[in-house]
């Protein structure tokens, strides 16, 4: 189909777009998405979220036996808002997606392509009292998603980040990082550039249907061996957690994905 053009209400026209997106049907997440096929919608406002690595704190990275789990230890929480986005979600938590190839360690796909690894730093919505109060509802979490493509080099901006991983090989080990170690998502070209956004679900148990997903459809590239620094986070059985994927899951009747760029 024709990309669409939206209809514009003087008063608040963001507003009103956003509001349309929340109004969307869900589904269950991740999915496999036709990029070239969704609705474009250029008007929306900006994606605004503050440079969350010029944190001066710093974090926790943590291996919970099934992911790689980063908390900032910060009493100012970074923010999140615009884009598809309908007030302000708080920055809780990022985790990473895996497996042991380098085409099928995303959860969402795109136009066919598979990755190696997927992102996804998770929001949630400042109207309500916390992360678990907000799953409750459908507009409870935002979370955004960075495809990771595997790379024959190393990226440098990545070294803070995986020499926090080599400390945690073992399930139930954290160590401190600095909030810089997320530096890597400082990459203008992938952020300031499109996405795909739609109403979905978590994608581990419950599987609860209260996120607005934001995916950057620019990969970041991750050097072999910082993979391989992920691929052997040991898992509660003590062997590495070979795949934390959950399968793109069908997309229902009337769903839709807007390509936003
Ligand atoms: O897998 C995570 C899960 O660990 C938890 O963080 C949850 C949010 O409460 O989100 C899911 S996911 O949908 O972001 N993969
Ligand atoms: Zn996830």
């Amino acid at each position: 189909p024709k990309p669409r053009s939206l209809k514009v209400c003087p008063s608040n026209t963001a507003a009103s777009d956003a509001e349309q997106i929340s109004k969307l049907r869900a589904s269950q997440s991740p999915i496999a998405i036709a990029v070239q096929r969704c609705p474009t919608w250029s008007s929306l406002e900006p994606l605004r979220f503050k440079r969350y690595w010029d944190n001066d704190s710093n974090g926790v990275l943590l291996n919970t036996g099934q992911t790689a789990y980063f908390t900032l230890d910060s009493p100012t929480r970074p923010r999140l808002s615009g884009g598809p986005l309908i007030g302000d979600y708080i920055f809780e938590q990022m985790h990473f997606h895996w497996s042991v190839d380098d085409f099928t360690g995303c959860e969402h796909v795109l136009d066919g392509h598979g990755y190696a690894a997927e992102c996804h730093l998770v929001h949630y919505n400042s109207k309500y009292e916390s992360l678990e109060a907000a799953v409750e509802h459908a507009d409870g979490l935002a979370v955004v998603g960075y495809l990771l493509e595997a790379a024959d080099a190393p990226n440098p901006s990545f070294d803070m980040f995986v020499e926090g991983l080599e400390q945690i090989r073992k399930p139930e080990h954290s160590v401190v990082v600095s909030a810089e170690s997320l530096a890597w998502m400082n990459r203008e070209d992938v952020t300031t550039g499109s996405y795909v956004t739609y109403k979905g679900s978590l994608t581990t148990p419950p599987y609860t249907e209260c996120v607005t997903w934001i995916i950057y459809e620019k990969p970041v590239q991750i050097g072999m061996e910082q993979l391989g620094l992920l691929r052997q986070l040991e898992g509660a059985d003590s062997v590495p957690i070979e795949r934390n994927v959950r399968p793109t899951q069908r997309h229902p009747p009337g769903h839709s994905v807007i390509y936003v760029k």
